[in-house]
């Protein structure tokens, strides 16, 4: 693969870049080049706004069920294919082929079959006045931006593609450089589907690659997958021309887990939420809160499920369940955290350390990690780290839980594991944060909104508030009389 170049995909067909700049991906599992990518240049972003601009009259003027069935095709294809894709998004993150396969291509073609069947029922309103009457209408935005982050590059891609087109909006999507290709297989596909040229581009490169869909006159919108900082920055110059913007952020999100649960659906949530797709998930409920008296029988099955149960390897390896992280860079920043943990006085109970024999010798793997003796104050606890460092903390009573859950810049997720259904909805009713999770962690169906609170985020992804996202209100109000004036 390493004498192929990807380039930004433009009106329906690949284009090039002047100056021949490109950069390489890194296969984060083999530490190998897998491949080199065009960074895109003015030219190519120009090019991209004019066959946007070009998409949306095209795409806008159909109805919503011709639109809806093109979409529907593509959730198909992307189906069809899940596979194939899964093996490029395998390649590209160094994550487990069983995740790969399993929840990165269906979640993103669930995404574009829900909004595909809400297209049809976007409607708007009317009233009468008494004569006069005033109806509106939900219009599309124009170009829509997307900007995605590296953990689920085919997913986020469609999370925000879904919305944008449903709603008769035309898109241009800048992937994260470090995970470039699944972004221009689903370009390929909506061409496939019927999608008219022009309609969804792809363009490639680093941050000066999205400084130019947030600087661009011609975008409406610009919906943003990543760190908190980034969202800052993006946010700042998406607001010099006024566009409305989607923040899906970063987080360091709680677990409570209560005296009454059942231990080993908390350890499966609390391993899912620290080791699946290595830590790298934005959602992860990365500090585990235990009330005092089930904290020895909580970490007793947490430690020997932890030893016995996780298989760092190949990721193609269908019995590899903890895959690489996504760079030497990212490696040493976690690497850096486990350090931080140990100096600021945590004990570490299971890993902190990078693996490095048999597959994991040239990739980017660190072993599963659990700290104990956490206090809320020490940096590991505090920041988020989106590698596989889990920090347990001890606590007595329900309000003290809720406070130090509480006690974070960030509000993305929540999880609450007890059996006393009123604690539970008091409990998560008080947390300060967008999505909860109630005896259960992850889930996140197409159907429900997903988006955080404080530093984690603005706007929805998913679900039917994500429309009030993609489209503009037009009220029209109609005079059924003569004009009365007073001149
Ligand atoms: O983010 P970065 P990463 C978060 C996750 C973590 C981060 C990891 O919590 O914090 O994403 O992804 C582009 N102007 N989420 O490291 O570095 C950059 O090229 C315009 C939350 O990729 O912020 C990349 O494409 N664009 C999420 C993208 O921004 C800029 C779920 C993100 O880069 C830019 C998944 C700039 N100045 C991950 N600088 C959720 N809440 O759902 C960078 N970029």
């Amino acid at each position: 693969m390493n004498d192929t170049v990807l380039t930004s995909w433009v009106d329906g067909q690949p284009l090039s870049n002047a100056g021949g700049e490109t950069f390489a991906v890194t296969n984060p599992a083999t530490g190998k080049t897998a491949y080199r990518v065009e960074q895109a240049d003015e030219a190519v972003m120009e090019a991209a706004v004019q066959a946007a601009r070009k998409g949306f009259v095209a795409w806008s003027a159909l109805s919503a069920m011709e639109r809806s069935r093109i979409l529907r095709r593509a959730a198909d294809l992307l189906r069809e294919r899940n596979d194939e894709l899964a093996r490029l998004e395998v390649i590209d993150t160094g994550k487990p082929w069983q995740e790969a396969s399993a929840v990165d291509v269906q979640t993103g073609a669930d995404a574009i079959e829900f909004f595909a069947g809400e297209a049809p029922g976007l409607e708007g309103a009317t009233q009468d006045l008494g004569g006069d009457f005033y109806y509106t209408r939900r219009e599309p935005l124009g170009i829509c931006a997307g900007i995605g982050a590296w953990n689920y590059p085919l997913q986020i891609a469609c999370w925000k593609a879904a919305p944008a087109l449903a709603c008769g909006n035309s898109m241009i999507y800048k992937p994260s450089e470090e995970t470039p290709r699944g972004a221009v297989e689903l370009a390929r596909i909506f061409q496939e589907a019927g999608v008219p040229d022009g309609v969804f581009n792809v363009i490639q490169g680093d941050y000066r690659a999205g400084q130019m869909l947030t600087g661009h006159p011609d975008i409406a919108k610009v919906s943003f997958t990543g760190e908190s900082g980034t969202g800052r920055t993006v946010m700042g110059d998406a607001a010099k021309s006024l566009k409305q913007v989607t923040m899906e952020l970063g987080g360091k999100s709680p677990m409570l887990v209560f005296d009454d649960t059942n231990l080993d659906d908390a350890v499966s949530a609390a391993m899912l939420s620290n080791f699946y797709t290595q830590g790298e998930i934005c959602t992860n409920t990365t500090r585990v809160f235990v009330q005092r008296s089930v904290y020895d029988a909580f970490m007793e099955r947490l430690l020997q499920r932890t030893r016995d149960n996780i298989v760092a390897g190949d990721p193609m390896d269908p019995e590899t369940n903890l895959g690489a992280l996504i760079s030497e860079r990212h490696m040493e920043k976690v690497l850096g955290y486990i350090e931080s943990a140990q100096t600021e006085g945590a004990t570490l109970a299971i890993g902190g350390h990078r693996i490095t024999d048999g597959a994991c010798a040239h990739g980017y793997f660190v072993a599963p990690t659990v700290f104990t003796d956490c206090t809320d104050d020490m940096t590991f606890v505090r920041e988020e780290i989106f590698g596989p460092v889990m920090a347990v903390l001890v606590f007595d009573d329900e309000d003290e839980a809720i406070r130090r859950a509480n006690d974070t810049d960030y509000g993305l997720a929540a999880s609450v594991f007890t059996r006393d259904i009123q604690r539970a909805h008091r409990v998560i009713h008080q947390l300060q944060a967008g999505i909860c999770w109630l005896n259960s962690y992850g889930e996140s169906p197409a159907e429900m909104p997903v988006g955080g609170y404080k530093l984690s985020g603005l706007g929805r992804e998913n679900g039917r508030a994500t429309l009030a996202h993609y489209t503009q209100i037009k009220s029209v109000y109609v005079g059924m009389g003569p004009v009365e004036a007073p001149f």
